[in-house]
């Protein structure tokens, strides 16, 4: 694990900023900042499950990866893309608030040009179906971070069957647990390992 992980496993704000800033000096992209942070809050999640962190220390760390987030946003709006790629529609499922790493793969994807509408956390399963209708966006991103979510992305995929519309739309699914395995069991078309992989999926769907 390198120090940046470390010290955002840790908790140690200050450090965790200096390094991020000392990294961005020296040229280390956004992508490498995120993957280690990345490590240190798989690290982070490791302790709570162990009892020897707490939801206090949880809140905390995803406080300070807003804060680093903060910092490498403007690095991750720098393409220059003009015209849009196509709209790509994001959500994380109902039940599910987490939305750091959507956030990012938000970043990317506008800084990529791709037009996205977030359409925000804990999100109502009818609406994605609608907002589909409704932008004809050909992408949809599904986010769910908790085990007792993923049944919620079958439940919105279904929703797409139901609605006659789920040819129309690729669906693919992310957040930190979810694997190949969760994409069969719901039934999505594609699952994104990190926000590099999210925009390689997008600018297939619309190439
Ligand atoms: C920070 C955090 C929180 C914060 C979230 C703050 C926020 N605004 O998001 C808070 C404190 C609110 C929180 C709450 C809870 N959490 Co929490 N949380 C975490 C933690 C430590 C980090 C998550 C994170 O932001 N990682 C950093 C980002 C950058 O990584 P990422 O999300 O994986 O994103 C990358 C990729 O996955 C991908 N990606 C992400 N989203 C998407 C979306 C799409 C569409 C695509 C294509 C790709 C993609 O791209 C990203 C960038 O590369 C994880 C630990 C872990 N292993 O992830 C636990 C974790 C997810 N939480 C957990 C739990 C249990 C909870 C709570 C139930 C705790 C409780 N008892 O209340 C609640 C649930 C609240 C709810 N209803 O949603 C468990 C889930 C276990 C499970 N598998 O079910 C974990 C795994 C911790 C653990 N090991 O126990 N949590």
């Amino acid at each position: 694990m390198g120090q940046l992980a470390e010290a955002l496993r840790d908790l140690e704000e200050e450090t965790v900023i200096e390094l991020v800033e000392t990294g961005i000096k020296n040229g280390q992209s956004a992508l490498e900042i995120i993957s280690e942070c990345n490590a240190g809050m798989v690290a982070v999640g490791e302790l709570f499950s162990q009892n020897q962190y707490f939801l206090s220390e949880l809140i905390y760390s995803g406080e300070i990866l807003a804060g680093v987030m903060a910092k490498l946003e403007p690095l991750l709006q720098e393409t220059g893309a003009t015209e849009s790629k196509g709209k790509v529609l994001v959500g994380t499922v109902k039940g599910d608030i987490h939305d750091i790493g959507k956030n990012i793969v938000i970043s990317l994807l506008r800084g990529s040009g791709f037009e996205v509408i977030d359409m925000g956390v804990d999100v109502p399963t009818e609406e994605f179906a609608k907002k589909v209708k409704e932008t004809g966006a050909k992408a949809l991103g599904l986010c769910a971070l908790l085990n007792f979510t993923y049944p919620e992305m079958k439940t919105v995929i279904e929703t797409l069957q139901a609605t006659g519309i789920r040819n129309d739309v690729q669906v693919i699914i992310g957040g930190a647990p979810c694997n190949e395995q969760v994409r069969e069991y719901a039934g999505a078309d594609y699952y994104a390992p990190d926000a590099l992989a999210a925009v390689n999926l997008c600018k297939k769907i619309y190439q």
